[in-house]
């Protein structure tokens, strides 16, 4: 991780070395908070904080499936991200927020512990590598299932599920795959250990619904927008794993991740497509503020410094 300066902690800016939290803390035992992965980009208009509200909201409905009240409301937690981002002075950055039972009480339930809140940036390149970008990833299917919605709610992001995500992306690295895809318990294709997917068939996109265990992507909404404004048909549909191998195009999206092609699952290729491409390149035009029809969707931070000077 590259470190900055600083990190929000709890209504403050702390140096990067003294954001620290007691080893009784309860998220460290027991895997209970809440986290958001944002991307911030250099604009012509300075940094530019992708989709900052929605990730937000996304943190209050993590926060409330895990009964957790937020001790600061959303604009509070927005003013705090641009703060931060102006102070460690990056044009552009990763943004993790994280709040979650600190220090109190040790023992499964939350009563007794405070909510802490902190809000980390630093620089974060291609989560699958750059080359990765391009060529695309290799992928195998993981012997492990995505949690169902009845074991750990998969709309939360919450810590905890990540260790579901941690067993998969470890057993398709230790075999020689970039990443992991994961199935439901029923044998249907959720999402990735930090991302969604997409399958081209004939012309159209295919993604699976949000009833399938999946975490309510952001990237996976925004590119559901720009494809069909680019014309394109796409269907939330149930997928099984022939329907990857048997793909046209296929490719992983999420916020660290931006858009990846997907070449080949379980050693099947499927290789680079032009959709994936054009997607690939409208998604990055998007969030680079090269594309003023979603400009709504870029909250540009006041720092002291200007484009020109960074
Ligand atoms: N599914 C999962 C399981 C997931 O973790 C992510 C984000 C997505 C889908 C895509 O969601 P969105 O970012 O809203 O489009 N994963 C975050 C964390 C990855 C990590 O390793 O940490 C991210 O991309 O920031």
């Amino acid at each position: 991780m590259q470190e900055t300066d600083k990190i929000w902690m709890n209504g403050e800016l702390v140096d990067w070395a003294d954001a620290k939290v007691h080893v009784g803390t309860h998220a460290l035992h027991y895997g209970s908070g809440v986290f958001e992965g944002i991307r911030c980009y250099e604009t012509e208009k300075g940094p530019a904080v992708f989709r900052l509200r929605d990730h937000l909201e996304r943190l209050e409905n993590s926060a409330k499936v895990l009964y957790m009240d937020l001790p600061y409301a959303r604009e509070e937690l927005r003013q705090a991200t641009h703060e931060l981002i102006a102070a460690n002075g990056l044009p552009s950055c990763y943004i993790r927020p994280v709040a979650y039972y600190g220090y109190g009480e040790l023992g499964v339930a939350t009563t007794g512990n405070p909510v802490d809140v902190v809000i980390m940036s630093f620089p974060w390149g291609a989560y699958l590598g750059e080359e990765g970008q391009r060529t695309g990833i290799t992928t195998m299917v993981s012997t492990w299932e995505r949690v169902g919605p009845n074991v750990i709610p998969h709309v939360a992001k919450a810590t905890g599920i990540y260790l579901n995500s941690m067993l998969a992306t470890t057993e398709a690295r230790r075999a020689g795959y970039d990443e992991a895809i994961m199935l439901t318990r029923d044998g249907y294709v959720a999402d990735g250990p930090g991302e969604n997917i997409f399958v081209v068939k004939n012309g159209t996109l295919l993604t699976p619904p949000l009833s399938m265990s999946i975490l309510p992507g952001i990237t996976r909404d925004t590119v559901i927008h720009l494809a069909r404004a680019l014309g394109y048909m796409v269907e939330e549909t149930l997928l099984i794993r022939t329907d990857l191998y048997l793909a046209d195009e296929a490719f992983m999206v999420g916020t660290a991740t931006e858009v990846a092609p997907i070449r080949a699952v379980d050693d099947r290729e499927i290789g680079v497509g032009p959709i994936t491409l054009e997607l690939q390149q409208a998604y990055l035009d998007v969030v680079n503020g090269r594309d003023q029809r979603w400009s709504d969707w870029l909250d540009v931070v006041a720092t002291s410094r200007t484009p020109a000077e960074v």
